[in-house]
């Protein structure tokens, strides 16, 4: 008989999504613009031209998606608040049309026994700020603690969990060191402000979270990647510890209270005297003590720094091609990883809680002719990865929660939608949603709160 693996009782099933992914209604009920909304009306920005001004329309059919939430059987749903619905100027007098759909959200799901997970910042910083400076800018810190303290006055008496900043590297690198994100710079230093801005934005907000909303828990969301060195040489080392360093080491470390790392600090050719917008008393700031630490995880990267003479042969290869071992982010499968990173980050940190607030991947199947959705590599791949958080349960990570990425297609950034990370399709034509084999198979692992152990 096969072998059935479960998890604790208290363990939260989830799924999550983004505002400017799924909202749509980017001019309605005194929404201000986004970074995202610039960015991706910038001529080749995005692939294809899309735009999230419509995205999934949830804005408007957010009932029809809570129902498929309850069918779903998920404990708990993640979203995040788009900050220009609830202050268009980033800062001044809150737009309540935008706390309304919010709080209405939230009841409606209170009332279909689904917990709220609230994610602040995903990424859609108020253009206005943008004009401003952005995060490079101080001010900007305290713009969020604003904006934290007005939602969580509003929402903090419902919200049962929230997460200050959604994948900060993402925000960092992506947005103002490689420039393939909103708002689109490409300098290092402004990088490096920006980081360290939103790491004091979080530090800073934590408190007035925890007066505002004390049944809560709150903490942050960082990447997570399995990152390996291609061969045993020295350059190939470096490439593998710089990529984890700055997507995750640069974050974690400070939020944990280590400081920025030195051995990051040095590849950057930067001195930590050097970073004069880090002031007194920041660093304990940041390291403010926070319920859980949330972790997304998609892939494993093998490096491979085919400039360096000292290279030696390569040990370490990808999977073959395949849709199993491949997904269509060209993202490779690669389950082991995510045992790896949450125990690699229970050793570290020591975290009170871990979740996986993100875990899924891009497949781009559609309806077939039974009108169906068989995303057959997306069970596979969500089996396989979920059974691996059970062994890291096992061996004493304390995960206390998984959420799938995504709850169903959305607006994927760069790549616009073509995409398909959900386990609900969206006919982006006419916006109908067909929940996908991977649905009713999540929707049993969530009932069942355990699944058959693959192969
Ligand atoms: O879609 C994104 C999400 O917004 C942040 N984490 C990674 C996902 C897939 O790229």
């Amino acid at each position: 008989m096969a072998k059935f693996l479960s998890f604790p009782d208290s363990f939260i099933w989830g799924a999550s999504t983004a505002s400017y992914q799924i909202e749509g209604a980017v001019k309605e009920d005194g929404r201000g613009k986004s970074i995202w909304d610039h960015f991706s009306h910038t001529p080749g920005n995005i692939q294809n031209g899309d735009t999230g001004d419509a995205a999934c329309d949830h804005y408007h059919r957010w009932e029809e998606d809570l129902a498929l939430l309850q069918r779903m059987e998920v404990k708990a749903y993640r979203f995040s608040i788009a900050w220009p619905r609830i202050l268009p100027d980033g800062n001044g007098p809150a737009n309540q049309p935008g706390l309304d759909f919010y709080s209405r959200l939230i009841d409606a799901l209170l009332e279909a026994d689904i917990l709220p997970y609230v994610t602040l910042y995903h990424w859609d910083l108020p253009q206005v700020l943008q004009e401003q400076g952005g995060w490079a800018r101080r001010s900007t810190a305290d713009a969020f603690v604003n904006y934290a303290d007005i939602v969580s006055r509003a929402l903090g008496d419902r919200v049962k969990s929230w997460a200050t900043h959604n994948e900060p590297a993402c925000i960092t690198w992506n947005g103002h060191r490689y420039g393939d994100h909103a708002p689109g710079i490409k300098d290092l230093r402004t990088a490096l402000q920006v980081s360290h801005h939103l790491l004091l934005s979080h530090g800073l907000a934590v408190p007035v979270l925890k007066q505002n909303s004390p049944s809560a828990e709150t903490g942050i969301v960082l990447n997570t990647c399995w990152d390996v060195p291609a061969s045993k040489s020295q350059a190939d080392r470096d490439l593998a510890r710089l990529h984890e360093g700055l997507y995750s080491r640069w974050f974690s470390d400070p939020l944990y209270g280590f400081g920025y790392p030195n051995d990051i600090c040095q590849d950057l050719g930067i001195a930590p005297e050097e970073m004069s917008w880090i002031k007194d008393g920041d660093m304990h700031i940041i390291s403010v003590p926070c319920d859980y630490l949330g972790i997304n995880y998609y892939n494993r990267k093998i490096h491979r720094d085919a400039a360096s003479e000292n290279n030696l042969p390569q040990e370490v290869f990808e999977k073959q091609a395949g849709k199993d071992n491949w997904t269509d982010m060209g993202w490779e499968n690669y389950p082991e990883g995510i045992y790896n990173v949450l125990l690699r980050t229970t050793y570290r940190y020591q975290p009170h809680k871990l979740y996986i607030m993100e875990n899924g991947c891009s497949y781009n199947d559609g309806p077939g002719p039974d009108g169906k959705v068989h995303d057959i590599h997306r069970i596979n791949y969500l089996k396989t990865h979920i059974a691996v958080c059970q062994q890291a349960v096992e061996a004493g990570a304390p995960l206390a929660g998984y959420f799938v990425w995504s709850f169903m297609d959305n607006f994927e950034w760069g790549r616009g939608y073509s995409q398909r990370f959900g386990l609900v399709h969206i006919d982006y034509e006419n916006l109908v949603r067909t929940p996908k084999d991977s649905f009713f198979w999540y929707s049993q692992l969530c009932h069942h709160n355990g699944l058959e152990k693959p192969g």
